[in-house]
């Protein structure tokens, strides 16, 4: 198993092991969505295998009959025929018997040769190393294929300690399994120290090291957050691919990278609404979830997330369009809760009407009372949308009235282009102002009044 990608086109082999946690078409969507985090990787998916089993936790995750048609399809490379002479009863008993095994309908059978088999679920170091060497080909779980698109979608400074970490954590337990017994001397090794000693040794300093960098840029974003904290704050939250991005760059008018890729976005950026608007409302785009989300992952995403911690207002982007949009939104809620981002006002966002016909927009609104129908693609939408945040941004402001001298004309002009001036009323020397803004803002001004 190798974490850094290879550049070449992988042939990929996916496989759902059912286990009776899965209801419904659960399993089923899930291979789906493995499908598309493969594809985002740059694999080419070219078949799909299940097993049902009664847990995913026994040491052989496949069943012998399973084994050797995987490794017929990976051109049999592996250990796995030696199986083929064991009795049934030799293998694990976590299998379920042969003619339990329910296939999922849509198997289908690779036209070509798989070069990279990927499971739909966690596998332990162990079963990794078990399943690759009966194989003979490199095998991922679902959290190591999570972690590498991770890896390659990260640009920030940020983004890319908080992956780094969490790939780490990963690789760690799979480097003692993969190096275990090798005591061979090196270089630079302690008196005594294995080379499996030498290599944790080496990702303990490393996680050291990039924990404490990451520390110091938290620490930096926690500044420039403490700055902006007077302004009402707006944050897209979202399961991946729901349109947050595309939400961003359609209400602030910005050029923020929305793909029809997975985890696209893996940056909070933050821009002002757009038409700007006296104070100014800031916009937050954040990491997207998805389902089984490595715990690792949703930890580093913690000072990501902090945007949304300290939002206002949440806006919940889902795709309306994507039948499991519920179940996405359990996620969502989940990871949220996980990460403490449980404050501030909500709105529930049905992105993608544009793909639903009027009868199911009506049938959505009516399970959603409160929710805003929207398509980044609809303008008008988009203005709506404007409109109740500003509007929501209107309700926590307040409103006081300022009497200002003519004298004071550079006051004036900041006041105009701050603040929300509703009333304008003039007498002999001086202009009364209605404004409306933040209690911070308003305190600030009223301070320099009294010094005038
Ligand atoms: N039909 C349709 N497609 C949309 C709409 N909004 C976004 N999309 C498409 O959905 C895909 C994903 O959009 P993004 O904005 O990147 O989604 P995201 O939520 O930011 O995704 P992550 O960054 O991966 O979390 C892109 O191909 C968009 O063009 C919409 O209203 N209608
Ligand atoms: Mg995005």
């Amino acid at each position: 198993m190798q974490l850094t990608a290879k550049p070449t086109l992988n042939h990929a082999l996916l496989i759902s092991i059912c286990t009776p946690d899965f209801k419904g078409d659960e399993a089923t969507e899930s291979l789906a969505e493995l499908a598309r985090l493969v594809t985002t990787l740059g694999f080419k998916v070219v078949g799909t295998q299940s097993q049902k089993l009664s847990s995913t936790k026994k040491l052989n995750v496949l069943g012998l009959g399973k084994l050797a048609e995987i490794s017929h399809l990976t051109g049999n490379k592996g250990s796995v025929e030696e199986l083929d002479d064991l009795e049934e009863s030799d293998v694990s008993d976590g299998l379920l018997d042969e003619t339990d095994f329910d296939e999922i309908p849509s198997d289908n059978l690779p036209f070509q040769c798989a070069d990279v088999v990927v499971f739909d679920c966690d596998l332990s170091p162990s079963q990794l190393r078990n399943v690759e060497n009966q194989l003979g080909v490199e095998v991922f779980d679902r959290t190591g294929i999570i972690i590498e698109i991770f890896s390659r979608h990260a640009r920030t400074r940020t983004a890319r300690l908080q992956v780094e970490i969490a790939r780490l954590n990963y690789v760690a337990p799979r480097l003692r399994e993969s190096t275990s017994g090798n005591k061979e001397r090196q270089m630079g090794k302690g008196a005594g120290e294995t080379t499996l000693e030498l290599d944790r040794r080496k990702v303990r300093d490393q996680l050291a090291d990039l924990k404490r960098e990451l520390v110091s840029v938290q620490d930096e974003m926690k500044g420039r957050r403490t700055q902006r904290s007077e302004l009402f704050c707006v944050a897209l939250v979202g399961y991946t691919n729901a349109g947050k991005s595309s939400m961003m760059r359609a209400i602030t008018g910005s050029d923020v990278e929305g793909e029809n890729k997975l985890f696209a976005t893996l940056d909070t950026t933050v821009r002002a609404l757009f038409p700007i608007t006296q104070p100014r409302i800031l916009v937050s785009d954040t990491v997207g979830f998805i389902k089984k989300l490595p715990h690792d992952l949703v930890a580093s995403f913690h000072s990501t997330l902090a945007e949304a911690h300290d939002a206002s207002l949440l806006l919940y982007v889902v795709d309306a369009a994507d039948p499991s949009f519920r179940a996405q939104l359990d996620v969502v809620h989940e990871v949220l809760a996980e990460v403490g981002v449980e404050n501030s006002k909500k709105l529930l966002v049905l992105n993608k009407s544009d793909q639903l016909s009027l009868e199911q927009q009506q049938a959505l609104m009516a399970e959603f009372p409160d929710a805003m129908m929207t398509s980044t693609r609809n303008p008008a939408d988009i203005k709506k949308l404007h409109k109740y945040i500003v509007g929501i941004a209107q309700q926590e402001m307040i409103e006081e009235e300022i009497i200002v001298p003519y004298t004071a004309k550079g006051i004036i002009g900041e006041i105009r282009a701050s603040m929300s001036v509703t009333k304008e009323e003039y007498d002999y020397e001086n202009i009364k102002l209605t404004v409306r803004s933040n209690a911070i803002d308003l305190e600030r001004l009223k301070k320099r009044m009294k010094n005038l």
